[in-house]
Formats: structure tokens, C-alpha cells, sequence
């Protein structure tokens, strides 16, 4: 931190990826780059830790349409940071090129643990999340056994990871289908997260909201029932419905 200022350092980052897209694009190449954001390893600071900087780092390039993310589970998870909304939002973005599917404790170092090991119902969202979005992108297993298996035992691991994810890709499709699910998501506030509160600005429309900005009373009353539907996923992950 003594020796480098940040925005120099950002500068000669950027510098760097125009240079490389300027190259591709030069050489014809029909390629991509992802950047992997990871928040400490092997320094205790790093220059765009999460996917939400690097977010807003591919922003301010010459060519943003060729830089995207391979966000991985163990490095947001490193951070403290939900994974499910980071790679959401890298979807909303238009910016998942990969993913580097892992498991991991929160504050450790980067484990890379067999996939959905560790955090069964963030697996369970992701994996609901990939599948329901339309990624059509590669699903890695950065992942790795423990140290201690024999070669039948990395196999073991490997195959963990893809059973996993094709058990929780299984339950995304009951918690489609499942109709007690379905009237819980009914009443809580999904149907209206989907749809605009305020719409586009107008004089108007925010004298509208300040003559009449609702009553909180009968809002605090309504209630979402989030820990229903809460409980009807986890029942789902047990296995009892
Ligand atoms: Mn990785």
C-alpha cells in the first residue's frame, strides 16, 4: 500500500486488457476473456477482489463486450459475499462467461472444496439459478479432493461434484413443480418484485409519491411468509417431500 497508488494501478490494469483485446481483435481471433475475481491469495489484498468490482472495472475498458467473469464459489464466499448474487448479477449483466463451481467455509483460506459440500442450500440456488437463466456456458468443478485420497478416491471426489449438481438441478425442477411451493411463492413477494413499483420518473409521479406514500401499517401487517417457503426448500433439500 506504500508503494503503489490504486489508480495507477487500476490504469496499468486496463492498459493492459485494451492491449490484449486490441491484439485478439488484430489477430482475428474469435475469443473472450474472463476474469476470475478473488479477494485475497496469494496476497492478503488484491486488486478486484469481487465480482462486483470487477463488474465495475469491465465498464471503463475500450471493448467491455469481450471481457465477462468466471466467478467461483470458494472466492466470493472467501469475502463473506453471497455467491448466488454475485453470479446473478453477472448474469443480469450479460457477463457469466464460465463458472468455477467449488464449495467453502466462510473466512478460510480458498479450499475449493467437492461441489455443494459445504453451503447445500446457496448449491441449491445457483444451481437453480444457471439452470433457469438460460446460461448455455461451461460448468467447471474448480474444485479439489482431499489431500490425503488415493486416485479411486479423486474420482470419487469428481464424480461428487457432478452428482450434486445434477440432484440439486433435480430439485429445481420440484420446487417448479411443487404446488404447496408454488402457493407460498404466490403469497410472498415474488409476484410483485417482478413488476415496476414507481416507473419512470415524471414530476408527477413523485408528487403522487409524496401525497400518497402508502400506509406503512397495512404493509408491516401483510407479512411475505418467507419463512414458509424457506422451510418447504429445506424440506426439500432433506429429502422429506
Ligand atoms: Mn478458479
Amino acid at each position: 500500500m506504500a508503494a503503489k497508488r490504486p489508480g495507477d494501478a487500476l490504469d496499468r490494469y486496463r492498459e493492459a486488457m485494451d492491449f490484449l483485446c486490441e491484439y485478439v481483435i488484430d489477430q482475428g481471433y474469435k475469443m473472450r476473456f474472463a476474469m476470475e475475481p478473488k479477494p485475497n491469495e496469494p496476497r492478503g489484498d488484491t486488486f478486484l477482489p469481487t465480482v462486483g468490482h470487477a463488474l465495475a472495472f469491465i465498464g471503463t475498458l475500450a471493448h467491455p463486450e469481450m471481457v465477462g467473469l468466471n466467478p467461483e464459489t470458494a472466492h466470493e464466499t472467501m469475502a463473506g459475499l453471497a455467491f448466488y448474487h454475485a453470479v446473478a448479477q453477472a448474469l443480469w449483466h450479460k457477463k457469466l462467461f464460465h463458472i468455477d463451481l467449488n464449495a467453502q467455509k466462510i473466512g478460510r483460506y480458498d479450499q475449493d472444496l467437492r461441489f455443494g459440500s459445504e453451503d447445500i442450500k446457496d448449491a441449491f440456488f445457483l444451481v437453480k439459478l444457471l439452470e433457469e437463466s438460460g446460461y448455455d456456458g461451461p460448468r467447471h468443478f474448480d474444485a479439489h479432493a482431499y489431500r490425503v485420497e488415493n486416485p479411486e478416491g479423486v474420482w470419487e471426489f469428481a464424480a461428487g461434484c457432478m452428482r450434486t449438481y445434477l440432484i440439486l438441478k433435480e430439485k429445481a425442477r420440484r420446487f417448479a413443480a411443487d404446488p404447496e411451493i408454488a402457493a407460498a411463492l404466490a403469497g410472498s413477494s415474488t409476484p410483485e418484485l417482478a413488476k415496476p413499483t414507481v416507473g419512470s420518473y415524471s414530476k408527477a409521479a413523485a408528487t403522487a409519491l409524496k401525497t400518497n406514500p402508502g400506509d406503512p401499517n397495512a404493509l408491516a401487517a401483510r407479512g411475505y411468509h418467507n419463512e414458509r417457503l424457506d422451510q418447504l426448500v429445506m424440506e426439500l433439500l432433506m429429502g422429506v417431500r
